[in-house]
């Protein structure tokens, strides 16, 4: 065989292998959610004719052409049967796009789709996209909304940018029409998720208002705002706090919303992520709340602290010691899948059930914010376990 032969067949075998590999649960415990073995995603799941030129006469050596760095923050939704996650595909130049990838399995045997999407060019400014939430809206569609990037052409920083949130909408993740990027008064947002609901007869949207493209500065938090009309999105309510910031905790920096919020008898739950700043770097975790089922902008309940951080070898990767949610799949029979990725690189699952996420929600309780009064918290658990268990 020839060099090309053979490392074409090595490639192929390599790639065959890692997407029919069975996860099975990690070797963790907490009883609120299963970690898994394997991420569900990676650079390596991008599919080898795009990246490879397989034709040997424009490409003796195989070589990869088009590589792909990373895969990262994934919406995800489950339609007809089958598992779909939207993952953001980082190539080799950096620049981030979505793409398909199909599973039978919530939990492995995720696939791409021949192509990635080719979202319609309607915004000539933008240079980069990424992280779609993807609602199945009560309006009969599905919608994306991402992060539509641009330069910040007034600025002599090289690294000043925009950012601000993309709509489409689709019926079949194949065909999507762009609608205008979301309007408001913060002259940047990020981690835009659209409510699948409407809330007084508009749309609702959880936004973060942020004043720069990184420092979300006097944005308070998660916000919430109204919208008359989708294919004019503009906030046309005051955007009110719904998460708040909060000084020495682990949205002191930033915090945003993830998954679209799931529906159960006792709220709305929103998992979302945190992030603080230590000596090396920010640190972004995944965090719980809920919201009132009729006014969804109303703060019902705040679980303290982290709900998933990164673990072992979770902790490293392109941006080290983060831990983000996009996504989420909520079966009937309550089971639910939380696709979160790690240190910007990969993307991996959680599993839980709706009983499980209400009880963490609902009865764990929230950060006191001083220590004294988080040892008070801790002793009041203690004595409780001590009177119980000398019964
Ligand atoms: O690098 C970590 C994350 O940073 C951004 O999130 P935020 O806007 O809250 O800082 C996002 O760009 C996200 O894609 C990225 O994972």
């Amino acid at each position: 065989m020839n060099t090309f032969e053979e490392n074409k067949k090595m490639v192929i075998e390599k790639y065959e292998a890692l997407i029919s590999r069975k996860n099975k649960v990690a070797d963790f415990y907490n009883g609120i959610y299963d970690r898994y073995q394997y991420p569900v995603l990676t650079a390596q799941h991008a599919p080898v004719i795009w990246r490879y030129d397989m034709n040997p006469e424009t490409n003796p050596y195989f070589m990869e052409r088009l590589g792909i760095n990373a895969v990262l923050n994934s919406g995800a939704i489950y339609l007809n049967g089958k598992y779909y996650l939207v993952a953001r595909v980082e190539g080799n130049d950096r620049k981030s796009f979505f793409a398909v990838a199909e599973s039978d399995s919530p939990v492995d045997g995720f696939k791409f789709w021949d192509y990635p999407v080719l979202l319609p060019d309607t915004e000539p400014e933008e240079t980069n996209v990424y992280d779609m939430r993807l609602t199945q809206h009560e309006d009969g569609w599905i919608y994306g909304v991402f992060c539509s990037e641009s330069k910040d052409t007034s600025s002599n920083d090289l690294s000043a940018a925009f950012a601000k949130a993309g709509i489409v909408r689709t019926k079949d993740l194949k065909t999507w029409e762009r609608l205008p990027n979301l309007v408001s008064k913060s002259p940047q947002q990020r981690n835009v998720v659209l409510h699948p609901e409407f809330v007084d007869g508009k749309y609702a949207f959880y936004t973060r208002p942020q004043d720069d493209f990184i420092q979300t500065g006097s944005g308070g938090g998660v916000c919430f705002g109204l919208c008359e009309d989708i294919t004019n999105p503009v906030i046309c309510t005051e955007e009110v706090v719904v998460s708040p910031r909060q000084y020495h905790t682990i949205t002191e920096v930033k915090n945003g919303a993830g998954a679209v919020p799931i529906k159960t008898p006792k709220g709305w739950i929103h998992i979302a992520h945190g992030v603080r700043n230590t000596a090396a770097g920010l640190r972004y975790v995944i965090y719980v709340f809920a919201t009132d089922l009729k006014d969804p902008s109303k703060l019902i309940a705040s679980p303290s602290g982290l709900f998933i951080a990164p673990h072992g070898g979770e902790r490293v990767g392109d941006v080290s010691n983060v831990c983000f949610t996009n996504g989420a799949i909520v079966k009937e029979n309550g089971d639910v899948y939380i696709y979160y990725a790690s240190s910007d690189t990969r993307v991996h699952v959680a599993s839980t059930t709706i009983d499980k996420l209400m009880d963490y929600t609902f009865n764990t309780p929230s950060d006191p914010l001083r220590s004294v009064d988080c040892v008070k918290q801790r002793y009041e658990l203690i004595s409780k376990n001590l009177e119980f268990l000398s019964k």
